[in-house]
């Protein structure tokens, strides 16, 4: 048996490139994750998790909350980021440390430096829920990366490309996975399937994301 090149390094966060600009860190996050959990569980006391109204008026399968100084919203008025959440008429909780330091670790990681997101926002998938291809483009400046961190049941992930039309790729986000989107892959279109059922240890029956971003 030939030894391989790669058997030295530890299995765990070897970057995979999936597309240029685009990086999953396999259980970046893995050690963390429970006091990830304790400061989602803390953020959504102050912010809780509520499932939005779309533009044309139709909830979202997904709960959301956020933390930081800008939090992403939509209703019957379209999207965008403020920095009061509509349900209190309050600032969103702030960001937290070990949230800012993650997210800066990651892109750092990934090879983006000094990343410093404004916003985080944490999505909760149930069984049944799902988010359909979308970009992300409420954000004022397309060079900062976004990062995202799964938690819980695991869930397939569709990357597309920059038109609508093209044909996406699954990709299976397991629990501590951090994938960092930035350069040419930031505004491609990207969704995740519905959440089959499950039970995880941590979680229970959902998966959490929380994605970082810079949106001022
Ligand atoms: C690729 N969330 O909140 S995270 C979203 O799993 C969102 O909750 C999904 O899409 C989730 O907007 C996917 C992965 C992700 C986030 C942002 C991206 C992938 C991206 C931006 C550009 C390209
Ligand atoms: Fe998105």
């Amino acid at each position: 048996m030939t030894p391989d090149l790669f058997d030295d390094l530890p299995a765990e966060h070897l970057p995979e490139i999936i597309a240029e600009g685009a990086v999953i860190l396999r259980r970046f996050a893995l050690d963390r994750a429970e006091r990830l959990l304790g400061v989602i569980g803390e953020v959504t006391e102050l912010a809780p998790l509520r499932r939005m109204k779309t533009p044309g008026g139709h909830a979202m399968s997904v709960a959301m909350s956020c933390c930081g100084e800008q939090g992403w919203v939509t209703d019957t008025r379209g999207y965008r980021y403020q920095s009061d959440d509509p349900l209190s008429g309050r600032p969103w909780p702030s960001m937290r440390d070990v949230f800012r330091t993650l997210a800066r670790e990651a892109a750092s990681a990934a090879g983006y430096e000094g990343f410093c997101p404004d916003a985080c926002l944490i999505n909760r998938y149930e069984p049944g829920a799902k988010m359909g291809l979308h970009q992300d483009r409420d954000e004022h400046d397309f060079k900062q990366p976004i990062v995202s961190v799964t938690l819980g049941l695991s869930q397939v992930f569709q990357f597309g490309g920059l038109r609508r039309n093209e044909r996406p790729v699954n990709i299976p986000l397991h629990h501590g996975d951090v994938v960092v989107w930035g350069g040419p892959a930031r505004l491609r279109y990207h969704g995740v399937l519905t959440l089959k059922a499950g039970d995880h240890p941590l979680t229970g029956p959902c998966r959490y994301n929380l994605t970082f971003r810079r949106a001022r």
